[in-house]
């Protein structure tokens, strides 16, 4: 700003219109200087022609985005561009030019120095982006209500597996007792079954009989010898096997079987 004041040599009241005008001009280029990354963002941008000096000599607008020239100095300064041709700029005077498309756009802006030599400055104008404005943040959604968790029901208890017996192989019977009735001339019941170690009692309920068992009746032998009315003959067998026992007065018609097992 110094440089134009000191070149000044008009009336005040201009002097102060002109530096009220440079200073609404520069403002906006302040952030511009700041960094390209702000500039990137900006859609338009001023320069201002100052003493043969492009102030800024770069700026940064985005497609569609319009650059203004202010001539801040006292001659006439031409900007020459492939994109415009060559555009005239009084004192005093501005000039704006929209770039539709993106790319980067040299030009040059020629006036005369006050000693009447030709001065030149070459400026650019990088025009990138679709211009839309940087996505602005994202509201934070609120935390959606987490619904009051219900703690999962504990599971069902496991039925614990009945671990079925091993079934003996061959289900041994525990020992159990038996009867036979010895009658007349038979036995009752005429085939009896029982465990290993089981007890079998004779009874007589008859006349006289003998409950016999010997050579090839079974694994064991055993004899009661002559069984009177009422007398009674026991054995317990300890071999498995199938015993065919006889009465020796009524065989072989009164005999009977005991199969231990
Ligand atoms: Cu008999």
């Amino acid at each position: 700003m110094m440089l134009f004041v000191s070149k000044r040599h008009t009336a005040r009241p201009k002097f102060a219109l002109r530096l009220l005008t440079a200073v609404v001009l520069a403002l906006p280029l302040i952030p511009l200087s700041g960094g390209a990354a702000i500039a990137a963002t900006t859609s338009s941008a001023h320069v201002t022609f100052s003493d043969g000096m492009l102030q800024p000599s770069s700026v940064s607008i985005t497609t569609g985005g319009m650059v203004s020239w202010t001539n801040d100095s006292d001659y006439t300064v031409t900007l020459s561009s492939n994109a415009w041709g060559s555009h005239s700029v009084q004192p005093d005077g501005s000039w704006s030019y929209t770039f539709g498309s993106a790319g980067t756009y040299t030009y040059t802006a020629t006036s005369r120095t006050e000693s009447g030599r030709s001065t030149s400055q070459t400026g650019t104008v990088t025009v990138g982006g679709s211009g839309s404005p940087p996505p602005s943040p994202s509201p934070t959604p609120p935390p959606s209500p987490s619904p009051t968790s219900t703690p999962p029901p504990p599971p069902p208890p496991t039925p614990t597996p009945t671990t079925p017996a091993t079934p003996s192989p061959t289900a041994t019977p525990s020992p159990s007792n038996a009867s036979v009735m010895v009658g007349d001339d038979f036995f009752n019941p005429k085939t009896v079954t029982v465990a290993l170690g089981s007890t079998v009692t004779w009874t007589n309920g008859g006349s006289q009989h003998t409950v016999t068992c010997t050579g090839s009746c079974g694994p064991q032998t055993f004899d009661s010898g002559n069984m009177n009315t009422g007398a009674t003959f026991s054995h317990t067998f300890t071999v498995a096997g199938t015993y065919n026992y006889v009465c020796v007065y009524h065989a072989p018609g009164m005999s009977g079987t005991i199969t231990v097992q």
